[in-house]
């Protein structure tokens, strides 16, 4: 009975935080994107990360794919990771086995910004 409520107490605070995080925005688009898939993928087009924002379990993986014409790389603001420099139709990969916010940028285009978050 007591695991129970601990349960339902946790699930009630991450309700209040996804409620929270959605109040910012005012038009009816979804809320932020939760993935339970192992594999995430964001694709780099138009000089932008799509989605921008990605929120996905520990342990799983991010692959982006750089979908523009021109080279990207994908950089942690943290030191978590950073890609090599991606041509066109290259890929990089990282593992998130820590949960957190990981914001991350193009070290060419830096106004190119995105986030993981990993829970
Ligand atoms: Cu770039």
């Amino acid at each position: 009975m007591k695991k129970y409520h601990m349960l339902a107490l946790v699930a009630l605070a991450g309700v209040t935080v996804m409620v929270a995080g959605c109040t910012s925005s005012s038009n009816p688009t979804p809320g932020p994107v939760t993935s339970t898939a192992s594999q995430n993928s964001v694709s780099i087009q138009n000089y932008a990360f799509s989605p921008s924002t990605l929120t996905i379990q520990k342990g799983a993986n991010v692959t982006w794919k750089n979908d523009d014409s021109v080279q990207h790389t994908v950089v942690s603001d943290s030191p978590a990771f950073s890609s090599p420099l991606l041509n066109t139709g290259d890929t990089y990969t990282f593992q998130f086995n820590s949960t957190g916010t990981y914001p991350y940028h193009c070290s060419i285009h830096t106004y190119m910004t995105g986030a993981i978050t990993v829970v």
